[in-house]
């Protein structure tokens, strides 16, 4: 079961005792974003966190905060109510991701019957796939207050998250550009729609607060909703855009998945979710949004005017350089009656945003495997930050087999980005990091096992030559065969013979240790 609306969701997380309410006042700029850092690197709340897919890290996360009284606005705040992976989990209606990644897999590789019956018997599997398309309603509760002339972002409590955010003469941004805050908009789904095709596209982008109705959006030209606007701006036409905080349970973590460009988000979250996500058409744009939303921000990019956008302190660990973005004008605010403001900070791991991404790495895994079908597992390491580093796991049956992956991976998708990639055999816990940097020290010649490569790379990668690519790694950590350069012949790993380690098992506590 998932939820239908935050709310909701966050009264669940309240039930089993992941929520802390703070009743003292706190400021959106700064206080609410120091407070969650600390609380996100604190051990899990509840004590049913799995220990997943990583054994090392696998407990870390700290409560759920509502904040009930923040200064200079009406809303409460809530925050880190997906850090952890139990609460992804619960708001993905899930006991482990791994069973995600079964029904995934059943959906792109089907077992199809060779019988009538066996056939007839799939219709109904069939249909309902039919019914996880998003479904237009009338009415929504996302629109139960409504604002357009008076609409006004600076009665939000949009946060601040780190001290450089949006100042000026820090990062790359002229010191004397003044315009545009510190405050942003950081747990939002963006909605926009393709104008030559109709698609529609929701993606997590963060969104800097400028004034009562002007905003500066922050999408990396590698993404969907950058395409969309190139499409907008080359024809010269204004995009109609809404920002979307709260809804479905399963909406936030669909936002923020690297589905591929014209795989829809919505048509995931109605899987996720099992039924069709409920849509209500917005006041003052043709656009359509999530009816059980808490806030829908409603507005127009302008196919030609930029602004100043960041720096932002990133989930890098640093700040993301300041840069030209589109602006976006304020149309309408519409909210249900007594809403919660959802929002989040990115920066150095663990936050938030690592949990989101863990359930995309396992969630994920029958994908990449059907790109790429010689991997047999991944890890993606805490302190990567997602795009700087893969630990990939693979049979290896050939020379030079590692490369080929590695390539592939440079290929594919979001994971395209992955700055160092280490491949190891399939006999090494890819999850154990210890594991597989011993195997990496231990198995690699340098001067043979690197591959170094340019290409695109993370926007927000700043140590890269230029902006979005640079140089990539891949690290060969597996058996070197014979073939692949000046090989010696390669040794077997240190194993203890099974007879020695049962006699030993068997004498214990004679040794008396
Ligand atoms: C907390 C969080 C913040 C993010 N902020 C941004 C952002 O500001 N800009 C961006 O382009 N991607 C951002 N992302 C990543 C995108 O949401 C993600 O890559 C998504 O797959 C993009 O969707 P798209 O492929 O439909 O564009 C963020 C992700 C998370 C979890
Ligand atoms: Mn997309």
């Amino acid at each position: 079961m998932t939820y239908p609306d935050f709310q909701s969701f966050v009264g669940a997380l309240d039930e089993v005792g992941d929520l802390k309410r703070i009743s003292a006042e706190v400021d959106p700029i700064l206080e609410i974003s120091a407070i969650a850092d600390r609380v996100s690197k604190l051990p899990s709340a509840g004590g049913l966190d799995p220990p997943s897919t990583d054994p090392i890290h696998g407990r870390q996360g700290g409560h759920a905060l509502l904040f009930e009284n923040v200064k200079g606005s009406s809303w409460p705040v809530a925050i880190n109510t997906f850090g952890s992976y139990r609460r992804v989990m619960m708001a993905l209606g899930c006991d482990d991701f791994e069973e995600l990644a079964g029904r995934i897999e059943a959906l792109i590789k089907p077992k199809m019957p060779t019988t009538l019956i066996g056939k007839m018997k799939k219709l109904p599997e069939l249909a309902k796939l039919a019914s996880f398309g998003p479904k237009t309603v009338k009415k929504g509760m996302c629109q139960e207050v409504v604002h357009t002339e008076d609409a006004n972002l600076c009665e939000l409590p949009l946060i601040q998250c780190w001290p450089d955010d949006g100042q000026s003469g820090c990062g790359g941004k002229p010191a004397d550009v003044t315009a545009g805050t510190g405050r942003y908009i950081t747990l939002a789904g963006i909605y926009t729609v393709d104008p030559e095709t109709g698609d529609r596209n929701v993606g997590m982008y963060r969104v800097q607060l400028y004034d009562a109705k002007t905003m500066a959006m922050h999408w990396h030209m590698h993404h969907d909703g950058a395409r969309h606007y190139r499409k907008y701006a080359s024809a010269g036409k204004p995009m109609p855009l809404a920002i979307v905080l709260g809804g479905d349970s399963v909406l936030t973590y669909a936002a923020t998945c690297p589905l591929p460009p014209d795989v829809s988000e919505l048509l995931f979250a109605g899987f996720l979710k099992g039924k069709g996500i409920e849509l209500v058409a917005c006041k003052t744009i043709p656009l359509e949004v999530p009816a059980s939303a808490e806030l829908v921000i409603e507005g127009w990019v302008d196919p030609h005017e930029k602004l100043w956008e960041g720096p932002f302190g990133d989930h890098t660990g640093y700040y993301s350089l300041a840069d030209r973005y589109p602006k976006f004008t304020v149309s309408a605010i519409t909210h249900r009656k007594n809403p919660i403001y959802p929002t989040t900070i990115v920066g150095k791991p663990p936050m938030e945003d690592y949990y989101l991404g863990k359930a995309t790495e396992r969630i994920f895994l029958p994908l990449l495997k059907m790109i790429v079908p010689d991997i047999i597992d991944y890890h993606l390491p805490r302190f990567g930050s997602f795009h700087h580093c893969a630990f990939i796991k693979i049979k290896k049956e050939y020379p030079y087999h590692a490369r080929k992956v590695m390539h592939a991976i440079w290929g594919a998708g979001q994971m395209a980005f992955t700055k160092l990639i280490i491949v190891v055999d399939q006999d090494v816990e890819v999850h154990d990091e210890q594991e597989v940097l011993f195997t990496m020290c231990a198995n690699i010649d340098p001067s043979r096992d690197l591959e170094l490569v340019t290409g695109p790379l993370d926007i927000l990668d700043h140590a890269s030559v230029i902006y979005g690519g640079g140089g990539k790694l891949g690290i060969d950590a597996t058996r070197k065969l014979p073939g692949e350069e000046r090989v010696r012949s390669w040794p077997d790993e240190l194993i203890m013979s099974d007879e020695i380690q049962q006699l030993v098992a068997h004498r214990w506590n004679e040794y008396g240790l």
